[in-house]
């Protein structure tokens, strides 16, 4: 059970004096604690409810804060800043005793969490990041490194190029499925996988456009794809949901996912594990939407004035065939 904590005023402005409300008998300080015990309350603003990521995402959140005894307060913004940004401030006028989101999109936030802090909330990035000028901004990030996810994807590619090549013109014609514009994930799995097949100049995405992380929108991108270019011999898509979009239009286009058109996704969430055990998909890149044991972790320590690091990598891997067929029983997502 997470426990709200009395963060008296010290006298002493080094040094937070923080004492766990259940069995502290202190008067109540006017620092940014509350008042007596019981649990802590969060307000959640979720992006929406666009993918299998998201929905693994928001039920690990859900859960935790049952376990933990967090009085969560949770929205879903429909991938909309602007709900968002609304939520978070009806967080700051409910006195939350701590604000945790995971940003739509890298900008637009400054002013919103000019207010939390004014108002003495502490506020947890998850997921994705924000680009402020002052990361005072936040108390920490926890997430996945995004630009490695695009690297490890590039690696597969430039070590299975030759195999890709269908039409053996020495020439890999790659299309990209791009996640949801402005988001981190999506510039930072672009960016990654740019870099690292930079290396092999056979290597060639030859159009990239985002499918906003939904099935139906890599549905549609790949139809208009393989409407104008019969020789796509890649897919790269920022997400699993996009991928799965893509082998439907691939099979309606007569050819065949996984062995005619090479697919690579991120997130690792059942449905794709489920195809690239199938061999519809040919790798996928991990990415952990399991943050909710974390997420109350670190609001606990938040509240307890402790030191928190400013970034929390998350731990994942990668998936070939096999590996997707071992791993499938087990899937918690
Ligand atoms: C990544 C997350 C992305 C997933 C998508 O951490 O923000 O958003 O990769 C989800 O599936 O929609
Ligand atoms: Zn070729």
């Amino acid at each position: 059970m997470l426990k709200k904590t009395l963060i008296a005023a010290s006298a002493i402005p080094l040094t937070v004096l923080s004492l766990t409300a259940c069995g502290s008998d202190s008067s109540s300080g006017d620092g940014g604690g509350s008042e007596g015990g019981g649990s802590i309350t969060m307000g959640f603003a979720q992006v929406g409810a666009e993918s299998g990521w998201r929905t693994a995402n928001t039920k690990s959140i859900q859960e935790s804060a049952k376990a933990e005894d967090v009085d969560l307060k949770f929205t879903d913004a429909q991938g909309k800043q602007e709900n968002q940004i609304q939520a978070i401030r009806s967080y700051i006028q409910q006195k939350v005793d701590v604000i945790a989101f995971s940003p739509v999109v890298e900008t637009g936030f400054d002013a919103v969490l000019q207010e939390a802090k004014a108002a003495n909330i502490p506020v947890i990035l998850t997921d994705r990041a924000v680009k402020v000028d002052d990361d005072s901004l936040y108390e920490t990030f926890l997430g996945s490194d995004f630009v490695k996810e695009g690297e490890k994807a590039g690696e597969w590619l430039v070590q299975n190029a030759k195999d890709a090549d269908r039409d053996g013109d020495g020439t890999i014609n790659v299309v990209q499925l791009e996640g949801t514009t402005g988001a981190a994930p999506a510039i930072d799995r672009a960016e990654g996988f740019a870099d690292t097949i930079g290396a092999d100049d056979s290597i060639k995405v030859t159009a990239s456009q985002t499918g906003d992380f939904t099935r139906d929108g890599g549905k549609q991108v790949m139809e208009s794809f393989l409407q104008s270019d019969d020789s796509i011999e890649v897919v790269y898509a920022h997400n699993d949901d996009m991928g799965l979009g893509a082998i439907e239009a691939i099979e309606a286009a007569g050819l065949k996912p996984g062995v005619d058109v090479k697919i690579i996704t991120v997130d690792a969430v059942k449905d794709g594990m489920q195809a690239l055990a199938d061999g519809k998909i040919n790798f996928i890149v991990e990415c952990n939407p399991l943050l909710g044991p974390q997420l109350m972790d670190l609001a606990q320590k938040v509240l307890d004035g402790e030191e928190v690091p400013k970034r929390v990598v998350t731990e994942e891997t990668t998936f070939d065939q096999e590996q997707a067929k071992a791993a499938l029983p087990d899937r918690q997502y």
